[in-house]
């Protein structure tokens, strides 16, 4: 059977592997959610949008003949890593995580750890201060429970309706980041809290540096639970998991 890679992309690491997987010459398609307005241009055929839950992606597999699905996503887009999960156990695919590990606490750092997004509404509760919300559009509403502080809103694309945020600013920019330029962006608002996922990786630390560089508690939200599944650290590492993997007819 035919070599044929599905990417599962959004992050740092997913565009790596397209770049590697591109300059080999292998057959793969890489896969955007369709979040965005304009994602970055990736070297391989790329499709956009879900697939239809778990049995969409199943019968996605089957019609493209895709021989491996590597699960690039980022480690908050639980969902995605689930249907994945569930669809490589169906049609008897083989299955890769490319992930990064969780940022850890230095020395430094003043982290107060929560479990979920609810868990990071919960901990502003108290007095008003200037809100560094780090964490994109979809989950901003969430903090409307805690309307009494002003948010400084980092987002992609400019909202197409005004947050649900009595008191914000918004800030529309796409990382990777450096720590020169959140620390300039939290002095220029003067943020008092950073609120973040812990996302891993280095296209969104720079923020925990810059706090950590001005003292700024940093409330981290913990990853949420992905399924058991084989994981990679690094794009060489994928290519040595599809040559030890080789593509099996599956039957019809
Ligand atoms: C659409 C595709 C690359 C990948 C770049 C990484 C790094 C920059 C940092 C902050 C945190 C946040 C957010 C973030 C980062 C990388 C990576 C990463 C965080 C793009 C992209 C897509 C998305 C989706 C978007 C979410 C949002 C989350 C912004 C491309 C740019 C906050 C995650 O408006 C929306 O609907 C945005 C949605 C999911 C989380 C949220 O809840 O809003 N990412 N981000 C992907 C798709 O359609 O499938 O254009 O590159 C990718 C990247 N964003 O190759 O350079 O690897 O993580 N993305 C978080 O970490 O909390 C920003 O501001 O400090
Ligand atoms: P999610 O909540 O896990 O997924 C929700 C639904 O979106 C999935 O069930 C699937 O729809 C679709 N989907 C998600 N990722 C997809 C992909 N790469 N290709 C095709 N469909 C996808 O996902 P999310 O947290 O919204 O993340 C969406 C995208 O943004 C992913 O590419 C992720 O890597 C990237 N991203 C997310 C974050 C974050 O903080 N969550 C940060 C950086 C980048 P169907 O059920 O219809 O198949």
């Amino acid at each position: 059977m035919t070599q044929h890679l599905l990417i599962l992309g959004g992050t740092t690491e997913a565009s790596a592997l397209a770049k590697l997987v591109a300059s080999r010459g292998l057959q793969a398609t890489f896969s955007y959610a369709g979040r965005v307005a304009n994602p970055k241009v990736q070297p391989l055929p790329t499709r956009e949008g879900g697939f239809g839950g778990s049995d969409g992606l199943a019968q996605y597999i089957r019609d493209q003949n895709i021989s491996h699905v590597i699960d690039a996503t980022h480690p908050f887009a639980a969902q995605m890593s689930w249907n994945a999960f569930e669809a490589c156990r169906a049609t008897g695919v083989n299955l890769t995580a490319l992930t990064r590990p969780a940022w850890q606490p230095v020395v430094g750092d003043r982290w107060q750890v929560v479990p979920d997004m609810a868990g990071a509404v919960t901990a502003l509760r108290g007095p008003a201060k200037r809100v560094m919300l780090a964490l994109g559009r979809l989950h901003m509403n969430e903090f409307a429970l805690q309307p009494q502080h002003h948010y400084v809103l980092r987002l992609v694309d400019a909202p197409d309706v005004p947050p649900a945020l009595p008191n914000h600013s918004v800030v529309v920019a796409r990382g990777p980041f450096d720590v020169a330029g959140d620390t300039a962006l939290f002095q220029k608002h003067n943020v008092d809290v950073v609120v973040c996922k812990n996302a891993g990786g280095t296209g969104a630390a720079a923020k925990i540096e810059a706090a950590r560089a001005l003292n700024l508690p940093v409330i981290m939200i913990d990853r949420p639970k992905l399924p058991e599944r084989p994981e990679v650290a690094t794009p060489d590492a994928v290519l040595d998991w599809v040559a030890a993997h080789p593509s099996t007819d599956r039957g019809v």
